[in-house]
């Protein structure tokens, strides 16, 4: 730092501090703050509940249940079954899920303040574990978890008055409590305030957790749950909605330009703290730790495990929101990405620049359905070249293409070509082993010199290695032969990682 930039740091310091006012803005948010009645359980409780009971309409996310649109406290009945499933995590990667309603997160549920909600769990059947619930909305022991023992094929039912406002985590706590949230056993319970919330065009529901699988991240197949993992805190998926492609291309969440919309963004962990974000928006009011307070004009906002938030925008400008956890290799590397798909005109006096932005989005912008059609072919034994090549085309953007570009030309001078390149063809082992361990110093392709780096990337599991390669050396008027996972699992374990590189 230039000392003359120190001085008038100081300066503005001083000021600051010299005048001992905060700046306006933030008073008069401090303000409204401050006379919001924040709705504690003292002031919860308004009675008996009155009428007749109401089904509690429960939804699957992203959607959320419309607003209870009563003014008086009801006894509510929830109906809720978990059940056990094999769902889908990531394309081609099948894992164990337990649900609360068959969904990851579990069904949303919605409540009003001083209601009486009847709560009745049931466990499927086919189930092979007991279960109970834990709802943080609930004022009293354990939050339900004792009274609602359920072994399979059995149902428990418990009453409680939700005496304070606000978005509440529930989850399962059966003993190992951790595999159970793991597996994915929370969801979301909203308790309005009795006056309700303000209109907006779009209410979502969206949950962030982190998974535990043997093996690397995308490897296919059925993947059971990793204990050693989870106690570790190192998950191999974290999860926007309990699969890769929950929210992402078709499945994305879906607004026009000029809507408010409303987010419900829950946290199950169960280990980790989730950094929020949306990608080219802001949060006008974030509704932190899903209580009753506001901060307005936020870029990222925690969630903690076994936590929620409201947050709310309004939408401008047309095109491509990408939600992440900004803990940012949770995001590109583990999955923790969803996509907010707006349309409308655009709105060039706002931002001018492209609608899709690859750089974000990379292997997402296509389907990633041939690389699982390319795993299953290859645990039947029919895996063919051309499926080889469909999945790696569908794999090298994103993971290549930012260098080596989407022709294979590359850059002048900075990234070699892969498009006819002689140094490839040479060798197509050697291709192998450069990517699982990287390459620097000076290499010749096709007559021009380059003396730069690229780095290990070790972090793709073998199928997608073998995939890739055989993409690249079967395209932009390449020939060669497929590269098989076998032949990039033998190299990798005859070379050795470069240090620092992924397993
Ligand atoms: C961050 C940029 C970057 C990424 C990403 C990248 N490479 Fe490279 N790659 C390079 C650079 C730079 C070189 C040359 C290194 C040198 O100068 O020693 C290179 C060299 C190569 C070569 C040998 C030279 C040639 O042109 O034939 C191959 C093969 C290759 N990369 C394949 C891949 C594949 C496949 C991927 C994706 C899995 C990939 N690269 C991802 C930067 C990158
Ligand atoms: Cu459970």
């Amino acid at each position: 730092m230039k000392p003359g930039f120190i001085v008038i740091a100081m300066a503005a310091i001083a000021t600051l501090v010299g005048c001992g006012k905060q700046p306006q803005a933030q008073q008069s948010v401090a303000a409204a703050n401050a006379s919001a009645d924040t709705g504690g359980s003292r002031s919860g409780d308004f009675g008996p509940p009155r009428g007749e009971p109401v089904e509690a309409v429960l939804t699957s996310p992203p959607e959320v249940p419309p607003p209870t649109n009563r003014n008086y406290p009801a006894r509510v009945i929830v109906e809720l079954e978990v059940k056990e499933l094999d769902l889908e995590i990531s394309e081609g990667v099948r894992y164990t899920f337990w649900t609360f309603g068959g969904t990851v997160p579990g069904s949303f549920i919605r409540v009003r303040q001083g209601d009486t909600v009847e709560f009745h769990l049931k466990n499927h059947p086919s189930s092979k574990m007991p279960h109970n619930i834990d709802l943080h909305g609930v004022t009293g022991p354990g939050g339900g978890a004792a009274s609602s023992f359920t072994a399979p094929g059995h149902q428990s039912q418990f009453t409680f008055k939700a005496l304070n406002r606000g978005l509440y985590v529930y989850h399962c706590a059966t003993a190992p409590v951790g595999m159970h949230v793991a597996n994915g056993m929370y969801g979301l319970i909203l308790v309005e305030p009795p006056e309700g919330l303000p209109k907006v065009d779009h209410e979502y529901y969206v949950m962030q957790g982190d998974f535990y699988t043997v093996g690397k991240y995308r490897e296919k197949g059925y993947r059971p749950f990793d204990m050693q993992k989870a106690i570790d805190e190192k998950p191999t998926y974290v999860l926007f909605n309990g699969s890769e492609s929950a929210l992402t291309g078709p499945r994305a969440l879906k607004v026009n330009t000029n809507e408010s919309v409303r987010l419900y963004v829950g946290n199950g962990g169960p280990n980790l703290v989730s950094s929020f974000h949306v990608i080219g928006e802001i949060f006008d009011k974030v509704q932190y730790e899903g209580g009753t307070r506001y901060q307005e004009n936020v870029q990222t906002t925690l969630i903690p495990a076994g936590g929620a938030v409201t947050v709310e925008f309004h939408t401008e400008v047309p095109g491509t929101y990408v939600l992440v956890d900004h803990s940012i290799f949770r995001a590109f590397n583990k999955g923790a990405l969803a996509m907010l798909e707006v349309s409308g005109e655009k709105r060039a006096d706002i931002y001018s620049g492209k609608e899709q932005d690859e750089v974000y989005i990379g292997d997402k912008v296509e389907s990633l359905a041939s690389v699982a059609t390319a795993q299953e072919a290859r645990a039947q034994g029919t895996l063919t070249k051309e499926q080889q090549i469909q999945a790696g085309s569908a794999l090298y953007k994103g993971t290549c293409s930012v260098c080596h570009q989407d022709t294979g030309a590359g850059l002048p001078n900075v990234f070699p070509p892969l498009a006819r390149s002689d140094f490839l063809a040479a060798d197509h082992q050697r291709a192998i082993q450069i990517v699982l361990n990287g390459l620097n110093g000076p290499v010749k392709v096709n007559g021009a010199t380059y003396n730069s780096v690229m780095p290990p990337m070790s972090q793709l599991n073998d199928d997608e290695v073998a995939n890739i390669l055989t993409y690249v050396t079967n395209t932009w008027g390449n020939s060669g032969p497929a590269i098989s996972a076998k032949q990039v699992a033998e190299t990798r374990a005859k070379t050795k990682r470069v240090e620092g590189a992924a397993d």
